[in-house]
């Protein structure tokens, strides 16, 4: 395949295929590697930043992993991060010479970093978002793929980079947190995933921290937060909707990976196949997470200004708590 091959009229690649191709050429050439994650990162948007990170930076080039907010990354994704790529937005070149976006289903999702899309000397997406408008000079976007990490697999592929341990352990990470226990993961996911622990994955070592270690004083708040959620059996066009709302107090007690696990527990009620979790994040602002079964809830959260997956997305909403299940039972509604 030529450089130009799959290119549409605008030079931008017009297939997965050339993309991938397209990447792994800037990649190759690039002297200078800054990979961003979105803000509040995840596993699939941080392991994806630091496994193309360590690779780029074993190739020699000088490399950097940040993301806009919050000042650190959650405690149980610290140790993805082998080498110390991980720095503070401000210590981000103010013109990067080669941006690579990871997991950023939209330009905001950048916070204050968002400006480099446009100073970059050149840019790289790489996400799986339906949702995604597409930004960037070359796009690797493919809602078809369970997660980010799927993309920087085939990516590596491309490039032939080895994929050892560290690298491996990042991929893992993203691919099984964003298929919630490869429940949404096909084939070539668990071929993927087979690959990973072959690359020596300590599967409880990188599970552990993520999603089933909680403080003790965890249980009380949660007890709390359990015990006032709501069961609206009628929302969602009759699929029902389970809510609770997880007040600033006890979101400034604990950490993401405490407050974050809720949506996890009340998405197990059966009698509701939506899920919503009220962050508070401001004095009438919360950041609300959503699961769902059969509902759409993409769909919703975009109608609301947010954004996610069929299965999992997010939005924040301004308002008293009511207000706000009120707008999303509506929203809900016209996705169920
Ligand atoms: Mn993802």
């Amino acid at each position: 395949m030529t450089a130009t091959a799959g290119r549409g009229p605008t030079g931008v690649p017009s297939t997965t295929a050339a993309a991938v191709a397209a990447a792994a050429e800037l990649l190759a050439t690039a002297r200078d590697v800054t990979l961003v994650a979105h803000v509040q990162p995840d596993a699939d948007s941080l392991g994806s930043a630091l496994a193309l990170g360590i690779v780029a930076a074993r190739r020699g080039a000088t490399v950097r992993v940040s993301f806009a907010s919050p000042a650190q990354p959650p405690e149980s994704l610290r140790p993805l991060d082998a080498l110390g790529l991980l720095v503070a937005p401000e210590a981000v070149p103010a013109a990067p010479e080669l941006l690579v976006m990871c997991d950023t289903a939209a330009p905001e999702r950048l916070g204050s970093l968002a400006d480099r899309l446009v100073t970059a000397r050149s840019s790289l997406l790489i996400d799986h978002h339906a949702s995604n408008p597409g930004f960037g000079d070359v796009r690797i976007l493919d809602p078809s793929a369970e997660a980010t990490v799927v993309l920087v697999h085939r990516l590596l592929a491309e490039m032939g980079a080895p994929v050892d341990r560290p690298v491996a352990t990042c991929l893992y990470a993203g691919l099984v947190t964003d298929t919630v226990g490869f429940r949404t993961a096909g084939p070539a996911a668990h071929r993927m995933a087979a690959e990973l622990l072959e690359a020596g994955v300590d599967v409880e070592a990188v599970l552990r921290p993520i999603s089933d270690d909680h403080p003790f004083t965890w249980f009380d708040d949660l007890a709390g937060i359990l015990h006032a959620a709501t069961l609206d059996v009628t929302a969602a066009g009759g699929h029902g909707l389970v809510s609770a709302v997880v007040p600033a107090a006890v979101m400034g007690r604990h950490r993401v990976e405490e407050v974050d696990g809720v949506v996890d527990l009340l998405r197990t009620a059966s009698e509701a196949d939506v899920a919503a979790v009220l962050k508070q994040v401001g004095p009438r602002r919360w950041s609300v997470s959503m699961r769902s079964r059969t509902v759409d809830v993409a769909t919703a959260a975009v109608t609301l200004g947010g954004g996610g997956h069929p299965r999992a997305a997010g939005v924040t909403l301004d308002g008293d708590p009511d207000e706000v299940l009120a707008r999303l039972r509506a929203a809900l509604t016209a996705a169920g």
